[in-house]
């Protein structure tokens, strides 16, 4: 397969003005006429021949300015057609034949269930009909769906509905307008036998939009938390952003077979189930909040994304780093600022950081790809949301507000580059973003070493930082960067933030400032206290920072933090050090010693009187084994494991009462409601009775039964069940999961948590009970879903089976792998990602991990799996 390269782009020769479809559905044999109405690039030459995308497609006719071609005037190949010669404008006319239930790829048209939908970003259109599959070519577009009457009732696509009628064979049709030019990644059409849930907005402007959301008729009663959270992104977005909704309707529909989480099509988003359906029996609250951001980001790409769009996929971040930073402003704002933020640095930290450091880091903007599919990552979405953050914070929210305005309004329409986004940022705030801009190119995660010095006699804090970017593949030498680093100076004595001056310059008591060079002092005057520094407040910067914190320093941080996310984070860094020293003895066949500094620290943080029980419970939540791995030189899972369970074990043996006390005093019989109030309570108890479970504390064993049995909300039940299975009590567990897998047999939203839970076991025989799973008549390579609960989650999140010794862990997902290259290669080359971490583990597993990614490397390899393997063994 060849690489993409940036620095090819260039304008399409030609332009589609409008697009014409009709689809005649069958699952075997699909045709698609096409009428595209074409002309000339104004910046390409004349006389350049026409090049369309098309993958996998029979072309049955092909017309142009209605006289059908002769074969020596077009040709047709793997990848696409070429018509030799055309005008300056003309139309073009292809009928094609595709065959959408053998689309096990789920990019173009496939079948979900009896139904059919559609997924095209990034290039699934050219699996539907010859077209200039690229986002710079943007047309409005007229679909016309025909399908069976009785099969398929309900025939959607984008934009309004202008016709519909019968036909005869019981066929019928519908056909649908969408008047605001688009890329043809955001076309969609769906059709089957689905029921809609109506509710209607109005917007700022006085426009009545009609939201429906179409689900199986099964699914009808969980589509409430979706609506009443589509309703608050569209009021959110008019006030933060002053973007309103464009078209009459906006339409949901929830498929099961789904690659991602969403597509944000134009007025049709199509969603992944798990990621819109909710009922206070089968979801989470995490289910919930997840979706209520997913519908939100969809909603948000409105704007971010369809009114103005990505000039070509290298801007993908443009669009998704944007949009997740407005998704994650809409959801601090709905719930705990403090705990998203929380949530979404853990995320960032452990996983987004690995990527960076594996070899298939690549910067917010790469510079060349093989496969585009590969390049939807948490370095583009996360950090590209960090990035954006930081400008906003760098500019200020006025500037901020204005920039976008600029941004919205004057490339409204239009197919545009990240330099349009910073250009209007830099235009609004008058800053200068030259620096800035590195961000975008240059791949890593940056690291700072801090110093600080106190001089009590002139009254000075003198901090010292140093920053530097490891090399990274391709890139072995780094610039320094623009980085915001917000902080404060905590007065020792007082427990307060000291007044800030700096060059004469009075900051405030919290303040941003920039480092830029490799190496810069910061001298604070008039402080008049020893401090300790919090520095990065509220991670103002994607980076590592590292400063010779004691464990007093720390201690005294997570009680005097005027900073929740960093009061947060001194509690982490604390944890990390008695882990560190308890990995140390663990692989040195020391004894272990609890460090009675956590104890203290986590004693002080379960008696003292916080307001904020979402933020205390992610205080008590030790760092996960793949953050502290990420920490480590070198990865060793045994130890970690180890460490991590015995400093668990530690404090719930110092603490039981206290954790018993809190589990009581938050336990709650209301009824349920995804409230951030009842949430933070649930979180918090939950916490407390994972301690207790962690030692089979008798009393901690009864409450998680009574709570699994009590059977009040899935959030409850759910977290009971995982404690109880990853228990050493299987006579409690066993029967307890036979009855939760009989009683969901039937909702496969379910089902995925059943099978996640136990993946997820700690004991030894966890292999063959993945391996028993995969035999379940509710489990199947072909659905996204159930490979991610079962497969994923056991690669991914248990850390000491999967990396087992004997390499049956890496040969279970190899053998995966293989068969998915095949049926779905973008699900396959995702779930490869553990295996390309193999550097980072002890010689032996090192081999081991590298013998599987030999073996898939012999196949014949899809190019996402090919670029993802040949990466990883480069
Ligand atoms: N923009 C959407 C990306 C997406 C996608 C990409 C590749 C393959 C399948 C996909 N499904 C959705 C989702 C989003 O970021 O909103
Ligand atoms: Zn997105």
């Amino acid at each position: 397969p060849q690489a993409t390269h940036l620095s090819d782009y260039r304008p399409p020769a030609y332009r589609v003005i409008c697009t014409e479809l009709t689809f005649d559905l069958d699952p075997a044999a699909t045709r698609v006429k096409a009428s595209l109405h074409l002309e000339r690039h104004p910046q390409r030459e004349a006389g350049l021949p026409l090049e369309l995308d098309g993958e996998g497609l029979d072309l049955k006719v092909i017309a142009l300015d209605g006289q059908p071609l002769e074969a020596d005037e077009y040709a047709v190949s793997d990848t696409g057609l070429i018509v030799h010669r055309v005008p300056e404008r003309f139309r073009l006319e292809t009928e094609v034949e595709i065959a959408p239930q053998a689309n096990t790829a789920l990019e173009g048209l496939y079948r979900s269930g009896s139904m059919y939908c559609t997924q095209c970003e990034a290039e699934g259109f050219r699996r539907i009909t010859f077209y200039p599959d690229r986002p710079d070519v943007m047309a409005t577009f007229t679909t016309t769906v025909i399908g069976d009457a009785e099969r398929e009732p309900v025939l959607l696509s984008n934009g309004n509905p202008v016709e519909r009628g019968s036909l005869p064979n019981g066929r019928h049709f519908a056909t649908w307008e969408d008047p605001h030019p688009k890329p043809s990644y955001l076309f969609a059409l769906v059709a089957g036998d689905l029921e809609k849930v109506e509710d209607a907005f109005t917007t700022a402007s006085g426009r009545e939009v009609t939201l429906q959301i179409w689900v199986e008729e099964e699914n009808l009663g969980k589509t409430d938390h979706a609506m009443a959270s589509l309703k608050r992104a569209m009021s959110w977005d008019e006030q933060a952003y002053g973007r309103e909704y464009d078209l009459d309707l906006f339409m949901i529909v929830a498929v099961n077979d789904f690659n991602m989480g969403a597509m944000e099509n134009k007025g049709l988003n199509i969603f992944n189930s798990a990621a819109v359906l909710t009922h206070v029996h089968t979801a989470t609250d995490a289910a919930f909040q997840r979706v209520e951001s997913i519908v939100a980001h969809e909603y948000f790409h409105n704007w971010s994304g369809n009114r103005v769009t990505c000039r070509d996929w290298f801007q993908l971040s443009l669009k998704e780093g944007f949009t997740v930073y407005r998704d994650q402003c809409f959801s601090a704002d709905t719930n705990s600022p403090a705990v998203k933020r929380i949530e979404d640095v853990s995320v960032f930290r452990t996983s987004q950081f690995a990527e960076d450091a594996g070899p298939t880091a690549h910067p917010v903007r790469p510079d060349h790809y093989i496969e585009i599919g590969n390049f939807y990552t948490l370095t583009i979405y996360e950090k590209g949301a960090e990035v954006v953050r930081m400008l906003a914070n760098l500019v200020g929210k006025e500037a901020f507000r204005r920039g976008s305005d600029l941004y919205f309004d004057r490339f409204d329409g239009r197919a545009v580059t990240i330099e349009d986004f910073v250009g209007c940022m830099a235009e609004a705030s008058g800053l200068d973003l030259t620096q800035f801009m590195r961000w975008y190119s240059q791949a890593g995660t940056p690291e700072i070493d801090a110093f600080g010095e106190y001089d009590y006699a002139r009254g000075e804090y003198r901090l010292m930082l140093r920053q530097r970017t490891p090399a990274t593949p391709g890139q072995p030498d780094k610039q320094p960067l623009h980085i915001p680093i917000r902080l404060g100076l905590v007065g020792t004595k007082s427990g307060r933030d000291l007044p800030l001056t700096l060059n004469g310059e009075t900051l405030g008591s919290d303040a941003v400032i920039d480092l830029r060079e490799a190496e810069q002092e910061f001298l604070f005057t008039d402080v008049s206290e020893a401090p300790v520094p919090s520095l990065l407040r509220g991670f103002s910067a994607p980076v590592k920072l590292r400063f010779p914190y004691g464990r007093e320093d720390l201690a005294f941080l997570l009680a005097n933090d005027s900073d929740g996310f960093n009061r947060w984070d001194a509690g982490q860094r604390l944890a990390m050090l008695a882990l560190d020293d308890l990995i140390a003895a663990h692989r040195n066949g020391v004894e272990k010693v609890m460090d009675t500094r956590v104890v203290e620290a986590f004693r002080g943080l379960l008696s003292a009187e916080i307001d904020d029980r979402a933020v205390l419970a992610e205080m008590l939540t030790l760092p996960s084994e793949a953050y502290i791995a990420e920490q480590q030189p070198l990865v060793d899972v045994d130890a970690i494991h180890a460490a991590r369970t015995f400093v668990k074990q530690g404090l719930a043996t110092a603490l039981r009462d206290d954790f018993l006390r809190v589990y009581r005093e938050n336990h709650c019989d209301e009824s349920y409601a995804p409230t951030p109030e009842q949430i933070a309570g649930r979180s918090l108890k939950n916490v407390a009775l994972s301690y207790l479970v962690a030692i089979e504390d008798e009393e901690g064993i009864a409450q998680a039964m009574e709570q699994f049995e009590a059977d009040h909300n899935m959030t409850d039940v759910r977290h009971a069940l995982t404690l109880l299975t990853h228990s050493s009590r299987d006579d409690l567990s066993e029967p307890a999961l036979r009855a939760f897998g009989e009683k969901w047999a039937h909702d496969t939203l379910v089902m995925d948590q059943w099978f996640s839970i136990q993946v997820t076991r700690p004991q030894p025989d966890v292999l063959d009970r993945v391996k028993f799973l995969m035999e379940h008549p509710a489990f199947s390579l072909k659905n996204p879903n159930k490979v991610r609960a079962l497969i994923g989650t056991f690669a991914g999140q248990n850390r000491v089976n999967f990396h087992r010794i004997d390499g049956e862990g890496y040969r279970l997902l190899a053998d995966v792998v293989i068969e998915l290259n095949r049926l779905n290669p973008e699900i396959a080359a995702r779930l490869i990602t553990p295996l390309t971490r193999w550097a980072r583990f002890d010689e032996t597993r090192q081999e081991l991990m590298k013998a599987e990614l030999e073996r898939i490397r012999a196949e014949k390899l899809s190019p996402n799996v090919y670029e993802v393997v040949e990466k990883a063994l480069a």
